[in-house]
């Protein structure tokens, strides 16, 4: 896990004409984590303001910067807005042209790909029982909510499956920084001891939904 624990150190940024980026996110949201635990590993946290975002509220203020209403979305330097976890955590992690999470060659690699996407739909989870469990209790579907966990829990024994397959064990990218919903190591022993390194790196830590 070295390549997830030691980055490098800022310098004098920002200049005095230049502006933080803004980074909006909600803290519950397992998509706007992605790009949080990037400014961290990135050590990005000086140059980029972490703002959290009203989102889903009738006239929020925040549909003003981004239409769409979700997060994450970054405004860069230069005031330029961006949405979706893909593009703003590519682009941050590249910003010093020495991406840790992303590389060339992922980028045509089936394998690594449909790893990264089987992960990736464990956030969809996430953000359907959120959305959820947001709403007063008498308006959550108890449907809805039964439905995500049977789903995570599949997932999660594909997961331990495929937990010594090479591409899970190697060097992390993208794929390995996806969470699914609540605690899924239990009764998953091999999960479980592949987790519990990547989970305790501080941006994991800092960034665990609350
Ligand atoms: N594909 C987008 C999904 C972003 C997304 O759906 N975010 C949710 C929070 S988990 C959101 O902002 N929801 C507010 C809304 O739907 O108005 C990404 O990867 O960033």
């Amino acid at each position: 896990m070295q390549e997830l624990s030691s980055r490098r150190v800022l310098t004098q940024w920002p200049m005095d004409d230049t502006q933080n980026m803004k980074l909006y996110v909600t803290y519950g949201s397992p998509y706007a984590r992605l790009a949080r635990i990037i400014v961290i590993e990135q050590a990005l946290e000086d140059r980029v303001e972490i703002i959290q975002a009203k989102t889903r509220t009738p006239g929020s203020p925040y549909y003003q910067i981004n239409p769409s209403g979700r997060v994450p979305y970054l405004v860069d330097d230069t005031g330029v807005g961006m949405e979706d976890s893909q593009l703003i955590c590519a682009y941050l992690d590249g910003l010093d042209g020495k991406p840790c999470f992303h590389s060339a060659a992922h980028a045509s690699d089936w394998a690594y790909l449909r790893l990264e996407f089987a992960a990736r739909s464990m956030c969809d989870g996430i953000a359907v029982w959120g959305r959820e469990m947001a709403r007063p209790e008498s308006e959550r579907s108890p449907a809805t909510l039964a439905h995500e966990l049977a789903r995570a829990q599949r997932m999660a024994d594909y997961f331990e499956d495929r937990v010594t397959d090479p591409l899970v064990q190697g060097r992390p990218a993208m794929a390995h920084l996806e969470r699914g919903l609540g605690d899924l190591t239990a009764s998953r022993r091999q999960l479980a001891s592949w987790m519990r390194p990547i989970s305790n790196i501080p941006s994991m830590q800092r960034t665990a939904p609350p």
